[in-house]
């Protein structure tokens, strides 16, 4: 395998990613928001360059891996540490991982962080104000948390840190950037043998 592996840790509020992507549904390119969504055109565009991804998308691990867990605070932390642990374990095969949960306390990024070598982590903050989020509100959650349905919610009663310092941060449609950036800079540094 010609590859370094590493991993690229997306976080940010839920609707806090948005990308140009082509819809079955619409029948042409339009904007789509969700980190999950970044994640799958950076991962897409990755390949398309001949790098081996995996993609580990928070949503989706909580129905298998991580579905015994909550949104509590002590469940998120945990839910990001067997994450990070994966990830680890993906990057060591070899492989791009790039993970996207919202991941909203900066302890528990930074432990996954010295998981791994310097350098192999990538910080890719969404930074996309909670008005934003909240009016794109594309599976309807911020409704249902603003009006009590669901207790807990990121942005709405419980706490999203920032990253102090992050490898990239991120400013709402610049995702698309993000990808291409993103994309080159991996194929440049990651793309040779160790
Ligand atoms: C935040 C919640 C919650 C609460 C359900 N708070 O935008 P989505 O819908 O598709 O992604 C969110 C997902 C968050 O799971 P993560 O594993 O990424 O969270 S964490 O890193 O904090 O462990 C959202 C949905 O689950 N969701 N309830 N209370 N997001």
């Amino acid at each position: 395998l010609q590859q370094k592996g590493c991993v690229i840790w997306l976080t940010g509020l839920s609707g806090s990613g948005l990308c140009n992507c082509w819809s079955k549904k619409v029948g042409k390119e339009t904007l789509i928001s969700g980190k999950s969504t970044v994640a799958c055109a950076l991962s897409r565009s990755l390949h398309s360059r001949g790098k081996l991804t995996y993609i580990l998308d928070g949503d989706n691990i909580r129905h298998g891996l991580n579905r015994d867990l909550s949104f509590r605070a002590e469940d998120r932390s945990e839910n990001i540490r067997r994450i990070g642990e994966v990830a680890k374990l993906l990057a060591d095969a070899g492989l791009i991982c790039i993970t996207s949960l919202i991941s909203p306390y900066r302890k528990d990024r930074d432990a996954c962080r010295a998981l791994l070598p310097e350098g192999n982590f990538i910080e890719v903050f969404l930074d996309v104000p909670l008005e934003v989020c909240e009016a794109r509100d594309p599976k309807g959650l911020y409704k249902l948390a603003r009006a009590g349905k669901i207790k807990g919610f990121t942005g709405i009663d419980d706490p999203y840190e920032p990253p102090y310092s992050c490898e990239v941060g991120i400013y709402c449609i610049t995702c698309v950037a993000l990808v291409n950036d993103l994309t080159a800079v991996l194929s440049e540094s990651h793309g040779r043998a160790k």
